[in-house]
C-alpha cells in the first residue's frame, strides 16, 4: 500500500474485483470525494474518474483530490481518457476507449508501473489490447445501459470468448446491478466495472457491499485463475 504523500510506486498486481467508475454526469448533484469515501468504505480498492466534457484544467482539482484521498486508502486510482491528466496527477494508470490514443501508442507515453487498461467490444480488440500490453481489459457491453448510449450489446458471449483466450484480467463494464454481476464473474470476468449501480444509487456505500458480496458468492461457485 502507498501512503499520503509518498511517491512511492504502485503494485502491479491489483484487485481488479470491483472497478468503480466516478463519473459526474451520472453522480448528478453528488461530491465526487463523498462518492468515493462511500466506495472504499463499501469495500472496493479500483476507482476510475471518468469525465467526457469539463476541460482538464476545470478536473486538475477535482482529480487532485481523488487521487490523494486513494492513496491515503490504497485505492488504486485510474484516470479516463487523458494521458496528461493522469501523468499530472501521479495516477496509478490510465484507462483508453478505442477511439483514444492506441494502446500501443500510449504506454510509452506513461510513467513506468503505471497501469493501462483498454475498452474492447471484440476478441480482435481484446488481442490487441493484450499484444499492446494492456494491464486489464474491459469487455462491453454486458447488458443495455443508458450511460453510455452508443455502447455495442456484445453480451456474455463475448465475456466468455475472451476470457477462454486472454489471460490478461478481465472486467466486464455496461448495465452491471449486483443483481447480475454473478452472470459476468461466472462467464469467466475477474470483476466488474460499474458506474450507475454505484454513482446514482441511493446509497452508494450499501450498493458497493451489495456488489462485493455478489461477486464473492458467485466467485465461490468457479475458479478461472486457480
Ligand atoms: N463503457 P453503467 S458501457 C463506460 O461497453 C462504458 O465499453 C461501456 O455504465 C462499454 O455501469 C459503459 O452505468 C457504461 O451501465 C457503463
Amino acid at each position: 500500500m502507498t501512503t499520503a504523500g509518498s511517491a512511492a510506486p504502485t503494485p502491479r498486481l491489483i484487485d481488479i474485483d470491483l472497478y468503480v467508475i466516478l463519473d459526474r454526469s451520472v453522480a448528478g448533484a453528488r461530491d465526487l470525494g463523498d462518492l468515493l469515501d462511500a466506495c472504499i468504505e463499501g469495500g472496493c480498492r479500483l476507482v476510475q474518474l471518468r469525465e467526457k466534457t469539463w476541460p482538464s484544467g476545470r478536473l486538475l482539482p477535482v482529480a487532485e483530490r481523488l487521487r490523494a484521498r486513494c492513496r491515503t486508502a490504497g485505492v488504486t486510482f485510474i484516470v479516463n481518457d487523458r494521458i496528461d491528466l493522469a501523468l499530472a496527477v501521479q495516477a496509478d494508470g490510465v484507462h483508453l476507449g478505442q477511439d483514444d490514443l492506441p494502446a500501443r501508442v500510449a504506454r510509452p507515453l506513461l510513467a513506468p508501473g503505471m497501469l493501462l487498461g483498454v475498452s474492447t467490444h471484440s476478441v480482435e480488440q481484446a488481442r490487441a489490447a493484450r499484444d499492446a500490453g494492456a494491464d486489464y481489459i474491459a469487455v462491453g457491453a454486458m447488458f443495455a445501459t443508458s450511460t453510455k448510449a452508443d455502447h455495442e450489446l456484445v453480451g456474455l458471449a463475448l465475456m466468455r470468448r475472451v476470457c477462454d483466450e486472454i489471460t490478461a484480467p478481465v472486467v466486464g463494464i455496461g448495465g452491471i446491478t449486483p443483481e447480475n454481476a454473478g452472470e459476468v464473474i461466472r462467464a469467466g470476468a475477474d470483476g466488474v466495472a460499474v458506474i450507475s449501480a454505484v454513482c446514482a444509487a441511493p446509497d452508494p456505500r450499501a450498493a458497493t457491499r451489495r456488489f462485493t458480496a455478489a461477486i464473492a458468492e458467485a466467485r465461490a461457485g468457479r475458479t478461472r485463475l486457480g
